[in-house]
């Protein structure tokens, strides 16, 4: 079974990116798997080394959006793409917007070792 640090590298790394192309997150929403059963809401790609991500781990301590108390939140700001699904799209024809940004990201870290295992929020 997929573990929790794999499915997080599997939906929110990137670091070969950003791209221009305006398909971006059409295509990769498919192709990392999160167009099947329902089209994910969002979901935002990390254009960072994975080494970088893992250290955010490491970084700021702060309370989750859902009360736990594992997230951390980068001390640098990090290249991202945010994929939304658009109001008009009807799985299985899962259509995003691609959206480029510079944020601070805030991940939750689980286990031993200790690494990024879910996605809060980028501000
Ligand atoms: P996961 O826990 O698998 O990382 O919050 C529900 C999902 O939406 C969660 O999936 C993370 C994802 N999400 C993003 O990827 N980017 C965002 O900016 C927000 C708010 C949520």
């Amino acid at each position: 079974k997929e573990s929790r640090a794999k499915k997080f590298q599997r939906q929110h790394m990137d670091p070969d990116g950003p791209s221009n192309n305006p398909n971006y997150c059409n295509q990769m929403m498919r192709r990392r798997n999160m167009t099947e059963g329902r089209c994910k809401p969002v979901n935002t790609f990390v254009h960072e080394p994975l080494v970088d991500v893992q250290a955010i781990c490491f970084q700021g301590n702060i309370t989750c959006k859902n009360g736990q108390p594992n997230c951390h939140k980068s001390s640098s700001s990090m290249k991202i793409t945010d994929c939304r699904v658009t109001s008009g799209s009807k799985y299985p024809n899962c259509d995003y917007r691609t959206s480029q940004k510079e944020r601070h990201i805030i991940v939750a870290c689980e286990g031993n070792p200790y690494v990024p295992v879910h996605f809060d929020a980028s501000v």
